[in-house]
């Protein structure tokens, strides 16, 4: 399929675009609304209950026309449809990429080597929601026969961000009289911090780990399986206190995890898009199995947009073809996630990992070194706390900083006056982002001459605004799947693999030589470079 299509560089669009950037560069947003009057109201797009403002981006028709244009010769919907219909489009490894049969419904079929997966997925789950029914209803029983009060999730990377992103933001809708913590550091902190005022009896550990081999994970699941043992004493105390979510039933039963509590997935199912699959089974006990299939409703619906809706509307496309706009034609480097919404904490870390990931990558399908910057860095915090750290450099520093805010028509929690305050300051910032403040804006104010250079603001810095009534199970699943496939959307674009991660796997292997050589009773023979084997030394001496 990649065969038809260009270098980037020489795309047509590519070109127009470089061209068209030049002329665009040097205008200022201001001048750009007062040309359009019905600006703030054209570049606008809503789906799945969710409204984009993308106006206040330095963009005219022209250059959506464009970037629309390099999509379509860059193969954008051909290969999104290869994505729907489990193509391996994951060429490295020579898997399909098949996140989206997770929230298909059960009417739907995709083949993958000619066996529908999708009767499968709804297996898994409907073994799920009996699973987490009989922990919140208090059926399932502890090994002395007390309900499971606490749970833990093991896991790291994708078998952990997805789960304590989506518990966060649900919390309102989960079980408060149960306890959930996650534990994904190798450092023993994490652990022991996780348990220390749980008992074993009341507690259900959820080792949640694609492979079952992951380092982190597996040294915490068998602490995990030693304080259990601790207090509980027998091995069969395991069964009642453990299950895992996992590809590899082996490892699973050697465990002593009986797989019976075992929660299966797919290696078409990659580890940071997988918090909707068993993965999510910590959510899924959080929220309930309805919540959850709520969910990936959401998902599902925006699959179904991103699918079908014309590009110049389709909301992950016209995100995605922004980031890859500043990114090559502006050489922006990083993306603020800033949502207004408290329990959207963990949402800037959580996309950080799917799209870093996804899109940190040098070489193309075909092996060659990528004519373009790719995946710029994601990074963000919850409003309106970064107002009062790092929105100074966002407004007045010499970088450009495209941001996403996030907000919400109606509150969780409605509290006085909090909610408009907390709204005001979503749109504020994008106002004063896009339009600062002029030196002669700055002297009407009385400013004295000396600080009038220290109070301008150059404005011309780019924002989106996503909108949505309010945060649900059903807007999480459409925020997730808007940005998995505007990572997509940019990924066909630079025609990378988004699905792949050699640079994790390495990090897998590096640690275990030196492991070995601080284990070691006797004096190891060191043959790393000077500095490696001298901090070995150091830290051996000094353990
Ligand atoms: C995700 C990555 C990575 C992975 C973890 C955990 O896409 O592959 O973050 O999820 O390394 O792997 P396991 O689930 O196999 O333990």
């Amino acid at each position: 399929m990649t065969d038809r299509i260009a270098p980037l560089a020489s795309r047509p669009a590519w070109k127009a675009l470089q061209q068209h950037a030049d002329t665009l560069r040097p205008q200022h947003l201001r001048d750009i609304f007062q040309a359009d009057p019905s600006r703030g109201s054209r570049f606008t797009a809503q789906a799945c209950g969710l409204f984009l403002d993308y106006s206040k981006n330095r963009i005219t028709d022209e250059t959506l026309k464009l970037l629309i244009e390099l999509a379509h010769q860059s193969g954008l919907r051909e290969r999104a449809e290869a994505m729907f219909t489990g193509k391996k489009i994951n060429t490295t490894e020579n898997r399909a990429v098949l996140h989206v049969a997770l929230r298909a419904p059960r009417s739907e079929s995709i083949l993958v080597d000619g066996e529908d997966v999708v009767p499968g997925v709804h297996q898994v789950l409907d073994k799920m929601a009996a699973f987490a029914e009989q922990i919140r209803s208090g059926a399932w029983l502890g090994y002395t026969g007390k309900p499971i009060r606490n749970i833990v999730n093991i896991g790291i990377g994708g078998s952990d961000l997805g789960p304590v992103m989506a518990y966060e933001a649900l919390r309102h809708y989960s079980r408060r009289d149960l306890n959930f913590r996650f534990v994904s550091n190798v450092d023993g902190t994490d652990f022991a911090e996780a348990v220390r005022d749980f008992h074993p009896e009341e507690t259900l550990f959820l080792v949640a780990s694609k492979t079952f081999t992951t380092l982190e994970t597996m040294t915490n699941a068998h602490s995990a399986r030693a304080w259990t043992l601790g207090r509980l004493k027998q091995t069969e105390a395991i069964a009642r206190h453990f299950a895992a979510i996992s590809t590899n039933a082996e490892a699973v039963t050697k465990f002593g995890i009986d797989t019976a509590n075992m929660f299966g997935f797919w290696d078409w199912v990659g580890g940071r898009y997988s918090m909707d699959s068993a993965i999510g089974l910590s959510t899924m006990i959080a929220i309930g199995p309805e919540n959850f299939r709520s969910l990936l409703e959401g998902f599902h619906a925006m699959d179904v947009h991103f699918r079908t809706a014309p590009l110049e509307k389709n909301l992950p496309a016209l995100l995605g073809l922004l980031t890859v706009w500043y990114t090559n034609f502006f050489h922006a480097q990083t993306v603020a996630i800033l949502p207004y919404e408290q329990y959207l904490k963990r949402f800037p870390a959580y996309l950080q990992q799917l799209t870093m990931e996804s899109n940190g990558k040098h070489v193309t399908l075909d092996g060659t070194e990528v004519q373009a910057d790719t995946g710029p860095i994601y990074w963000g915090e919850p409003g309106t706390n970064g107002q009062h750290s790092f929105y100074q450099l966002i407004h007045q520093g010499t970088r450009l900083i495209p941001c996403d805010f996030i907000g919400f028509y109606k509150s969780i929690n409605p509290l006085g006056r909090h909610h408009d305050m907390l709204m005001a300051n979503v749109f504020a910032q994008a106002e004063a982002l896009a339009f600062g403040k002029t030196a002669a804006e700055v002297r009407a104010e009385g400013v004295p001459e000396p600080l009038v250079p220290h109070k301008v603001f150059a404005g011309n810095r780019p924002s989106n605004i996503l909108l949505a009534e309010r945060l649900t199970p059903y807007t999480l699943g459409t925020l997730v799947a808007l940005y998995e496939h505007s990572v997509f959307t940019q990924g066909a674009i630079w025609s990378i693999d988004s699905f792949d991660q050699w640079g994790v796997e390495l990090g897998k292997v590096l640690a275990q030589r030196i492991l070995g050589e601080i284990e070691s009773p006797s004096e190891p023979s060191l043959a790393h470079d000077t500095s490696t084997s001298n901090l070995v030394r150091l830290y051996r001496s000094q353990r």
